[in-house]
């Protein structure tokens, strides 16, 4: 029965590390629910009512809107130079903003294929960066709920380029002249909240700059997945996530990869202190050949960084539960 419920346990966690909801702080060590208190049996109905109130309760603690773009099923190759498409990349959930792809003059492709990544399901979107300036562009831009402090995530993969870059800029682009939805366009400064470059090096190396100044940790080489995380905070005060164990200060964002944080507190561009996060883009260029791919999947971008509590609460439930039980006979076990 010991073995049985370890399982279940197992399952749940699982159950939260594949929800979107959650899956974005499974390198908090508040999910490590020590499974040494679960020494009696506990009747599995009860354990089912007992997750079903914990999602309950989690459903009913959210915030946060957080949106999904894992692009679906669909496959297809846009690559038509010196044009763009609002419709080839696959619709988010309502509200989730405008997105278009983009081909420059300098050829290049955005392709949605079946996945190749380990993380992956569906389909995923793999593009080659241009051969020139003229930037090959992704962008989803004016999601709805937006506020001043943003999370996002998402699977990347780089691959084979011995020079060029590519960009990935988040911030909120201005009414009737907003980069983000001009076809083309760098995102100007006032509109960046942050501009990280991931630049190929000869051989499968690559450097990193945020917003013009090199990541020292050196996070990101060729032909490995990573998934990266960002706590963005463009609000006067400084914010707190993963249940208060970690600050993002006011004017600048937390970059994790792969559960490691590889940049804490990085400053911001010249977005204006307050302005809501609604926009990111991605876009490459100035490759040789059209070398340099990226792969992408599993895409969250959220209107808030999720409240520690929607975890927290639950997971405090579940201790005292199972703390509880330690301390009483089998024969009495009641919830
Ligand atoms: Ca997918
Ligand atoms: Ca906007």
């Amino acid at each position: 029965m010991l073995s049985s419920m370890v399982g279940r346990v197992g399952s749940f966690k699982k159950m939260l590390a594949t929800s979107r909801e959650f899956s974005d702080f499974v390198h908090v060590p508040i999910f490590t629910i020590n499974i040494k208190y679960l020494k009696h049996p506990y009747p599995m109905y009860r354990i089912n009512s007992l997750l079903t109130l914990l999602l309950a309760l989690s459903s009913a603690s959210a915030s946060a809107v957080v949106y999904e773009q894992d692009f679906g099923n669909s496959t297809g190759t846009f690559n038509t130079a010196s044009s763009n498409s609002t419709d080839f990349i696959p619709s988010t959930q309502p509200g989730g903003g405008e997105q278009y792809v983009r081909i420059g003059s300098g050829d290049g492709s955005w392709v949605l294929q079946p996945s190749t990544l380990s993380s992956g399901s569906g389909s995923e979107l793999l593009a080659t960066a241009s051969s020139s300036s003229s930037r090959n562009k992704f962008a989803i831009y004016d999601f709805l709920d937006s506020t001043s402090l943003y999370q996002m995530s998402f699977d990347v993969e780089f691959s084979g380029g011995t020079d060029g870059s590519w960009n990935f800029v988040f911030g909120n682009g201005d009414g009737g002249d907003n980069d983000f939805a001009k076809t083309g366009s760098a995102i100007s400064a006032a509109e960046t909240f942050a501009n990280i470059v991931f630049q190929f090096d000869a051989g499968s190396g690559m450097t990193a700059f945020s917003n013009g100044t090199e990541l020292l940790s050196d996070p990101f080489s060729q032909d490995i997945e990573y998934r990266v995380e960002i706590y963005a905070n463009n609000s006067t005060s400084d914010a707190t996530y993963n249940g208060g164990v970690n600050t993002v200060v006011a004017g600048s964002y937390d970059l994790w990869v792969d559960g490691l944080l590889v940049g804490g507190n990085l400053p911001k561009s010249s977005l204006a202190n307050g302005i809501a996060i609604d926009s990111f883009t991605f876009w490459g260029q100035d490759s040789t050949g059209n070398g340099a791919a990226i792969t992408l999947d599993n895409i969250t971008y959220s209107t808030a960084i999720p409240e520690p509590h929607v975890i927290c609460l639950p997971v405090a439930i579940c201790l005292f539960i199972c703390f509880r039980q330690v301390r009483r006979k089998p024969s009495n076990l009641e919830l």
